[in-house]
C-alpha cells in the first residue's frame, strides 16, 4: 500500500463533486508523480463521524506513513517538500511560494468562501461583494504582469490560488482577463484533469453502490 493516503467522503451530493477538497491533495501528487491512495469517511454523520482525524467533521486529511495531518493547505505545503516540481529548492523561491500558499488561503479563500455562501443562501449582491471585488481585482493586476505566481513557473501556490479561483460562482464574477487566462492555464494541466476526473469518478462509483444498496 502506498505511503500516502487522502482521505475524501465515501459520497457527496452532485453540486460540489469536482471541488471537493481532496482535489487539492490528489491534483499535487499527481504533479509530482508521487503515488497514493484514496480512503474514505462516511458523508452521513460527518459533523460528528471522524472528528479525531479531522477536528471540524471536514475533509480531506492525509496520512503520511505515520504522520497525519488536515487542512488541504497543510497538506499540500508537506506534499510540496517532496517535489521540487511544487516548490523551489533555494530559500527564496520556497519562501515565496510558502507566502502566495497562505495568500491562496487567507487573502482569497478568506474572503471568497462566505461570499459564496452568502450568494447561494440568497444574498447575490451582499455586504462581502466589495471586498472580493477588491481582492480580486488586486490579483487581476498581479495575474496581469506574471504567468505564475512565483520563479516564473507553476508551483503549488498556484494550484491552490486556481483551485480557489475556478470555484465556477468566483470564476464568473466580474470579468478578469489576465484572471481567466490563469485558471484556464491552471486547469488545463494533465495532472489537474486527472485529479477531477479521478474524483468524479469515485463519487459516481459510490451513486452506483448506494443504488445497489437500496436495490437490494
Ligand atoms: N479549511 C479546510 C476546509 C475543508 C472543507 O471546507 N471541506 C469541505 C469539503 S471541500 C467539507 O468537508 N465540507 C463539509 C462540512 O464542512 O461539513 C481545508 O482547506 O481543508
Amino acid at each position: 500500500m502506498s505511503e500516502l493516503t487522502i482521505w475524501t467522503y465515501d459520497w457527496v451530493p452532485e453540486g460540489p463533486r469536482g471541488l471537493v477538497r481532496d482535489l487539492r491533495l490528489r491534483w499535487a501528487c499527481e504533479e509530482a508523480g508521487l503515488s497514493y491512495a484514496v480512503r474514505t469517511v462516511p458523508f452521513d454523520g460527518r459533523e460528528t463521524n471522524h472528528l479525531a482525524r479531522q477536528p471540524f467533521g471536514q475533509v480531506p486529511f492525509l496520512n503520511d506513513g505515520e504522520l497525519e495531518m488536515f487542512e488541504s493547505g497543510a497538506g499540500l505545503l508537506h506534499l510540496a517538500g517532496k517535489s521540487d516540481k511544487l516548490m523551489p529548492v533555494d530559500p527564496v523561491g520556497e519562501a515565496q511560494t510558502r507566502q502566495w500558499t497562505i495568500a491562496a488561503l487567507n487573502s482569497i479563500e478568506m474572503v471568497s468562501v462566505p461570499w459564496w455562501f452568502l450568494k447561494v443562501s440568497g444574498a447575490e449582491k451582499n455586504q462581502l461583494t466589495g471586498w472580493m471585488s477588491l481582492r480580486l481585482d488586486q490579483l487581476e493586476k498581479v495575474l496581469s504582469e506574471r504567468e505564475w505566481l512565483v520563479a516564473g513557473r507553476f508551483t503549488v501556490a498556484d494550484l491552490l490560488m486556481a483551485d480557489v479561483l475556478r470555484v465556477p460562482d468566483v470564476r464568473s464574477f466580474g470579468d478578469r482577463p489576465a484572471t481567466e487566462a490563469y485558471v484556464a492555464r491552471a486547469t488545463d494541466r494533465p495532472a489537474f484533469k486527472k485529479a477531477r476526473a479521478d474524483q468524479i469518478s469515485h463519487f459516481e462509483a459510490a451513486d452506483e453502490r448506494r443504488s445497489r444498496q437500496k436495490a437490494g
